[in-house]
């Protein structure tokens, strides 16, 4: 079942049913740790939609579907993201750390974005003034409970700056967290069951209506599991809210960097499409 945040209101597909429900508190609903049965329940009250009403809905504009939860990152999970991370760290020294911490059994994990951060599906990203190299990293994004369950997922970008990182590891946090700095939507796909394996992760970006680059990866190249990375994620920390948690990148578009007015478009199967447009800040 899909659940999608409306600006007056709440829409679920559940199979190929449409149900309008209303806006519901998402700090309580994300804090739950029986989402998927609670909907469930929920959806018995909420008015059924033909698909055109649900489409015209959709077609007006979602909002990111979260509350005030916290976004948290994981990195180099994938070995074209380690291999692109050394590249560009080389003059920095920084190459080593990439290297080890995939082998590593901890996971690098780091903080990305508070809600106020966060662009909703349809909205600005942003690239920094200050910066000189930027990507979007398309990022398959969990939707984890209080306990560390997880039980949901939707499409991330974690938007970087690749000169910042680049020129010392230390700047990571300046490279990652801003204004804009992150986007997830269009739902939330809610199954506790792990996606696929096989789905595949696409990047399109176009630039005055031109595709300026495209790349997919699969979740088979993930090398991480999601529920290992919530794991490192849930210690020695706690989420009474719930949280989300990017998984990585496993496509980094090479000699290429994003422009104020360029089109980002993400999707995951399975998920969906989160479309952003990239400002600067
Ligand atoms: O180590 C830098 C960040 C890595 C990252 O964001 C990724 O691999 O997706
Ligand atoms: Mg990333």
């Amino acid at each position: 079942m899909k659940l999608y945040k409306l600006p007056s209101g709440t829409l679920l597909q559940k199979n190929d049913s449409y149900y309008l429900g209303p806006t519901l508190h998402w700090n309580e609903l994300l804090g739950r740790e029986n989402l998927k049965d609670y909907l469930n329940f929920e959806l018995k009250g909420w008015r059924v939609l033909e698909i055109e009403e649900a489409e015209k809905l959709l077609d007006v504009g979602v909002l990111a579907p979260m509350g005030d939860q916290e976004i948290w990152a994981a990195g180099v999970t994938y070995y074209r993201s380690r291999t692109a991370r050394m590249e560009e760290s080389q003059d920095a020294g920084g190459a080593d750390f990439y290297d080890k911490v995939y082998a590593a059994d901890r996971p690098e994990l780091f903080f990305k974005a508070t809600a106020s951060r966060v662009s909703p599906p349809g909205g600005k990203v942003n690239i920094r003034k200050d910066s000189t190299w930027d990507v979007p990293e398309p990022e398959l994004t969990l939707v984890i409970s209080p306990a560390g369950r997880i039980q949901g997922f939707t499409v991330g970008n974690d938007m970087s700056s690749r000169s910042i990182e680049g020129e010392n590891p230390l700047y990571l946090p300046q490279a990652k967290v801003y204004q804009g700095c992150a986007a997830i939507g269009p739902c939330i796909l809610v199954q506790d069951e792990i996606i696929s394996e096989e789905s595949k992760v696409r990047l399109e970006i176009f630039r005055e209506g031109q595709l300026a680059f495209a790349g997919e990866t699969a979740l088979t190249q993930l090398k991480r599991k999601p529920q290992e990375l919530a794991d490192w994620l849930f210690r020695a920390n706690t989420f009474p809210i719930g949280c989300f948690l990017m998984t990585g990148t496993g496509i980094v578009p090479d000699n290429f960097t994003l422009e104020a007015g360029d089109k980002v478009r993400i999707g995951i199967d399975g998920i969906g499409v989160l479309e952003n447009f990239i400002g600067k800040i």
